[in-house]
């Protein structure tokens, strides 16, 4: 079984994740039972849904797999996180894009060049020629570049102009995003779908704490701020609702 390689640490891992990922789901929808803005619940529970079910197909040795290298090396290769990712990062976009009321181009761009991050990672991490590994590490990793550009520049300036605290919650999250994120193509490089410094166990080890800090955690500052979120009006179906409501005790 592919899991071999993962060791005990790994093995602990993927079994933390699913429940970490299980209770924060718990958590968000504990939380956001008193938020009005249930747009920010509801993407925010699909994030550790979908990862929790992603560490429980991991911890099962379902989602792995292991690739051999043209030069007869062998790889044990994960393929559920990048299933979790393409899913959950950009709804951790959306969150982020909500908060700063962005318009709909600039919430595709987005959502584009996170999908195009994590499907050029996966060629990168699936490649048999470890030169090509390379290629793909770097076109993705531009796009992260580019993504985090975005949201520094484009997002920040936005967010700015939203009432109350949003503004400062929008720079906690978007802080708390950058610096994770960038930690995951490092991880990348020196875990074993690269250099090989770090082992497979201490890699899965270290991927669960980013992805319980980039979901549970980056959740929870998000849905416990609700005083802060309850000030943002959407323009939404919800809201055309409550303004029909009204139209009606008017007359
Ligand atoms: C890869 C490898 C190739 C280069 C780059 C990567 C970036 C991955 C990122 C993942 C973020 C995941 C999150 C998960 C939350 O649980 C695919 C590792 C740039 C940024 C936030």
């Amino acid at each position: 079984m592919p899991t071999e390689a993962l060791g005990q640490i790994g093995h602990i891992a993927l079994w933390v994740g699913t429940a970490g990922m299980a209770l924060g789901t718990a958590i968000f929808l504990w939380l956001g039972r008193e938020i009005e803005n249930k747009e920010f619940v509801v993407v925010t529970v699909f994030i550790t849904l979908v990862a929790a079910a992603s560490y429980l197909s991991m911890a099962l040795g379902f989602s792995v797999t292991e690739l051999i290298m043209q030069n007869g090396e062998t790889k044990t290769i994960f393929w559920g996180r990048y299933v979790d990712w393409v899913i959950t990062t950009p709804l951790l976009l959306v969150d982020l894009a909500l908060l700063a009321n962005v318009d709909r181009n600039t919430l595709f761009t987005l959502i584009g060049l996170d999908v195009f991050m994590i499907v050029t990672g996966l060629v990168a991490t699936l490649s048999n020629v470890t030169g090509h590994r390379y290629i793909w590490w770097g076109v993705s990793t531009g796009a992260l570049v580019v993504l985090l550009y975005f949201l520094f520049v484009i997002l920040d300036e936005r967010a700015e102009k939203q009432p109350g605290d949003v503004g400062s919650l929008f720079a906690t999250l978007r802080n708390i995003t950058v610096v994770l994120w960038l930690a995951y193509p490092i991880l990348w490089l020196v875990g074993t779908e690269g250099l090989g410094v770090v082992g497979l166990g201490v890699e899965t080890a270290a991927f669960m704490v980013l992805d319980l800090a980039a979901k549970v955690g980056f959740g929870i500052l998000l849905l416990k701020s609700r005083e802060t979120l309850n000030v943002i009006e959407f323009y939404s179906g919800r809201d055309e609702e409550v303004g029909g409501g009204e139209a009606a005790t008017a007359d």
